[in-house]
């Protein structure tokens, strides 16, 4: 009686057909076969890897046999293009200012051309996109590129887009919002949470994992077990696809096809794995952006002289960029203490006074232009 009560509230199978062979266990994830050996599944060494889809050689020729359901036509080749030259021109020059003490802080893209313009490309600019910084002052944010201000602390933009994923979900809108993250950052408890929340309410949300092998120091091989980012969709029920993020026309295909995919009700991490902590030297070989050049030249889409135009023309663009910043007025050091409370309370004028003493003992502490007062 019992056994029948409890076996019709936990959906058992009956009892009489309990060791046919046929006999599966209804378990809340699932109807699952029953098996007599004890075996233990996984572990932090997989024996099966997700595959790396690409659709173009490291030397720029196409694969016959890749799939792609999103074409790149020329006018698009030609302006992911120009985008990630650009981006080689704004990193080379921004990492010389910042040399040169003309800027605080500057991190470059260099070998993540591909996957951040790829990805790009393949949004509709209504999509909402929750990107990754990793320090101030290149913290970017476009109202009208739907891309939401950085926020520093890392991975708390995971749990942002799928709450933004969700709104849009139940205004019944066909956008998606889009997370961008690293493999260091997916340790970080909001990443889980993000992932979970994801899952369960089906919301229209992309992952897009740049694995670049290292958050600072720390070397993927300390930053997680198994299957990378990637292999852990499967465990919150989602798909996945880990792409060669040097590749710009796998990335474009595989993020078109994940949305297309999320708003049919799917939902996609994307797992860009494309450098491990030991073939830096070999990535750096495999620059993405001469790669997608050479794809769009063998097109007959782009040649020698358009390339010299742009790479003279976003030189231009950057320098103005960066003398037009430079000549605008440094904040006072005081402002670090004036712009909080309209009455300064009396702690904070005491920091305020010890911090201009401190820099009249030391002048060489206050950044050039930087006024005190
Ligand atoms: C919660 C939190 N912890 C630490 C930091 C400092 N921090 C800034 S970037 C970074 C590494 C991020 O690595 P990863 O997510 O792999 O992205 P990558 O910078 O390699 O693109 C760290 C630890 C932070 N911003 N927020």
């Amino acid at each position: 009686m019992l056994a029948r009560h409890l076996s019709r509230q936990l959906k058992l199978p009956n009892y009489s057909t309990f060791n046919a062979p046929e006999a599966q266990l209804e378990h809340p994830a699932g109807r699952v076969p029953y098996t007599e050996a004890l075996t233990f599944l996984g572990g932090p060494t997989p024996e099966q890897r997700i595959p790396a889809y690409r659709t173009l050689t490291d030397a720029s020729q196409e694969l016959d046999a890749a799939q792609l359901p999103h074409p790149i036509t020329q006018a698009l080749g030609v302006k992911m293009y120009q985008a990630m030259a650009s981006l080689q021109t704004l990193d080379t020059l921004c990492y010389e200012a910042q040399r040169q003490g003309r800027m605080s802080f500057y991190l470059t893209s260099t070998g993540e051309e591909a996957t951040v313009v790829g990805s790009a490309a393949a949004l509709d600019p209504q999509d909402m996109v929750f990107a990754q910084g990793r320090q101030m002052p290149i913290h970017y944010g476009s109202r009208e590129l739907c891309y939401q201000t950085i926020s520093s602390p890392l991975a708390t933009q995971m749990p942002h887009a799928v709450g933004a994923a969700y709104a849009m979900k139940l205004s019944g809108a066909s956008t998606v919002a889009v997370a961008f993250f690293g493999e260091g950052a997916a340790s970080e408890g909001d990443a889980h949470a993000a992932l979970q929340f994801a899952a369960t309410l089906a919301a229209p949300v992309l992952f897009i994992c740049r694995n670049n092998g290292y958050a600072i120091s720390t070397p993927a091989s300390e930053q997680y077990k198994g299957d990378g980012i990637a292999g852990r969709a499967a465990g919150y029920g989602m798909a996945a696809v880990r792409v060669d993020g040097g590749d710009a026309r796998a990335v474009y295909n595989a993020v078109a096809e994940a949305r297309r995919l999320a708003l049919q009700g799917t939902r996609l991490p994307a797992g860009h794995r494309y450098r491990t902590a030991d073939e830096m030297r070999a990535w750096r070989a495999r620059d993405p952006v001469s790669r997608f050049r050479g794809w769009l030249q063998g097109r007959g889409w782009w040649d020698e002289m358009q390339e010299q135009a742009l790479r003279v023309a976003t030189r231009k663009e950057v320098m103005d960029a960066l003398d037009a910043a430079a000549a605008v007025p440094k904040p006072p050091v005081s402002c670090l203490f004036t712009d909080v409370y309209k009455n300064m309370p009396g702690h904070l004028k005491a920091q305020m006074d010890e911090t201009f003493e401190l820099v009249k003992r030391h002048p060489e502490l206050v950044p050039l232009g930087v006024p005190v007062a």
